[in-house]
């Protein structure tokens, strides 16, 4: 297997709007990001990813770009941009932006001409089509709930967008769009980028003639675009015409994927993407899609992530997160609010020490929680608030029982300003934030485990440095043992004459400890409790060292 300094990474990723505000107006911005460099460093982290910063009407928190060559006014300037971009630099830390490229802002001047009439110019850098006997087009629904279609008046045509009627997606069959895509690319990596986290970009090819789609439980037409035609020939034209020809690396997202199909992505021959991002472990608490709850068993968790491992280890290469700007926080959903030290530190330690390049999301590394609104005014997310709508007025939920799915599922369960201090607002910010911070910033906050040796903050970096000083941890092949078991997990690694063994209790109560190997014979690397015995404790998590 090929190393590289992308498998070597450690990512922590930002969302500008929730990370530091500088200048007091409520809202995350670039300097913000700025004034926190040297506390990126000390945490060890290697690259950053930087969630949208581009110009945008922020319906969906700048997911939906208005203009991919400049920085919105209230997070900066290109100038701020750069600074922070040399900032990360000289620190050693790499920095990848978001590319949302499967759809723009209907704000975008291309759909603002596109819009205008059949014959413009850009009429074809969307999809468009006509109703079919005055209803849409087809079946096909959003992610965002409701239908994928909007009527536009101006020329009695619809067009598609998978997500917000305000994000319309673009046509990547048409050549004009993908040579915009690699413009885009190349200024940015000519500005001195290191890569890019690739929004949706499983789902850019939709099938000829977008043909009706079955009810699925999952979104209905999402066959006939996940893993489109051409999805492959696209992503190794970007590769072949641009990407390739710098030292850089990409992570996709995508949805409703395989390992087997992931591959087709990652292989390296492939030249295609560096590593995808993917949901089966996010489904340990859900059907298909969050919003029908299950109850969380560690056991599912378990068999989603082994399935990865197992799958790509060797032939491609996995993503470790279990965190980010959409999804609920880990703690309160795979370990446990009364143990949030402990289970925080088992999370980080199980899911970090698997093969793949590690994803840390802003406020995990200090347990953040969730967000815990019981109004709707509260929440900021289009998706929560669509839903909402959905729910109470088709399914009939009541808004009771809708409001503490929101309140589980939401993705402003991770949008919650980032908790610096105990001063107003988490130090965030002296304004009121354009989303409330949650209440218990006054004792889960930077500055608090910076104090404390035993903090979250103190054991991730623990953490990351022992993945920067034993290649095992990033190299080893996987084992798991026990993969049944609903309490405890276990698994090893093994690299040159090197075997890690990484033994974990699921559970709120003391559990027996089992190994296929005898642990007093090795060296205890990390543990998140003080004892060492044959017990383990709530959420204790140990990992040995063998020399072979
Ligand atoms: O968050 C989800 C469900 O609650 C996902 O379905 C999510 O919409 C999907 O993973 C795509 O996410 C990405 O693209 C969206 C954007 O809203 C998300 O923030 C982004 O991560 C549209 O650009
Ligand atoms: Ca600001």
């Amino acid at each position: 297997m090929k190393k590289t300094w992308y498998k070597e990474g450690i990512v922590y990723q930002i969302y500008p709007r929730s990370f530091k505000d500088s200048n007091n107006d409520g809202i995350g911005d670039l300097r913000g990001i700025i004034e926190k460099l040297d506390y990126l460093k000390d945490l060890g982290i290697s690259i950053v990813w930087l969630s949208p910063i581009y110009e945008s009407p922020l319906d969906d928190n700048g997911y939906d770009i208005s203009d991919y060559y400049k920085i919105l006014d209230e997070y900066g300037t290109m100038d701020d941009f750069k600074e922070l971009l040399e900032g990360l630099h000289n620190r050693g830390i790499a920095l990848i932006m978001d590319l949302v490229v499967n759809h723009t802002s209907d704000e975008h001047p291309w759909f603002i001409e596109s819009r205008k009439s059949k014959e413009n110019p850009y009429r074809d850098y969307y999809i468009w089509r006509e109703g079919k006997d005055d209803k849409k087009p087809n079946k096909w629904g959003s992610f965002f709930g409701g239908s994928a279609w909007e009527l536009d008046e101006a020329t009695g045509e619809y067009y598609l967008h998978l997500f917000s009627k305000k994000q319309p997606d673009l046509n990547w069959d048409n050549p004009k769009v993908r040579e915009e895509v690699k413009k885009i690319l190349t200024f940015w990596l000519d500005l001195g980028v290191d890569g890019f986290r690739c929004d949706v970009i499983n789902i850019i090819s939709k099938a000829e003639g977008l043909p009706e789609g079955k009810w699925k439980p999952a979104i209905r037409g999402s066959e006939h675009y996940v893993n489109g035609p051409k999805v492959h020939e696209y992503l190794h034209e970007l590769y072949l015409d641009v990407l390739g020809k710098y030292n850089c690396f990409t992570v996709g997202e995508s949805v409703f994927i395989t390992p087997e199909i992931s591959l087709d992505y990652t292989a390296e021959w492939r030249e295609e993407l560096s590593m995808l991002f993917q949901f089966d472990h996010m489904n340990s608490d859900c059907y298909f899609v969050k919003w029908f709850a299950r109850k969380f068993k560690p056991v599912r968790l378990k068999k989603a992530m082994t399935k990865w491992q197992y799958g790509v280890n060797g032939k491609g290469w996995n993503t470790l997160y279990f965190e980010n700007h959409d999804q609920p926080r880990s703690i309160p959903r795979f370990g446990s609010l009364k143990y949030r030290e402990e289970s925080g530190k088992m999370l980080a330690t199980y899911l970090y020490f698997q093969q793949g390049t590690p994803f840390i999301y802003q406020g995990q590394e200090i347990g953040m929680t969730n967000a815990n609104f019981t109004n709707l005014s509260q929440y900021r997310d289009i998706e929560s608030l669509n839903i909402y709508r959905i729910a109470t007025k088709k399914l009939l939920w009541s808004k009771h029982k809708t409001l503490k799915r929101l309140a589980r599922v939401s993705r402003d369960n991770a949008r919650t300003p980032m908790q610096w201090n105990d001063d107003v607002n988490g130090g965030f910010s002296e304004a009121t934030p354009w989303i409330e911070t949650n209440s218990n910033y006054s004792t889960i906050n930077v500055k608090n485990d910076l104090k404390n040796k035993n903090s979250i903050l103190k054991y991730y970096q623990k953490l990351i440095a022992l993945r920067k000083k034993y290649e095992i941890i990033v190299y080893g092949d996987f084992i798991e043992h026990y993969s049944n078991d609903r309490k405890i997990v276990c698994y090893e690694r093994n690299y040159e004459d090197q075997k890690l063994v990484l033994v974990a209790n699921f559970t709120k109560r003391d559990v027996f400890q089992k190994s296929p190997y005898d642990l007093t014979k090795a060296k205890l690397l990390l543990n998140n409790y003080d004892d060492d015995d044959r017990v383990l404790k709530p959420y204790q998590v140990k990992v040995y060292l063998f020399k072979k």
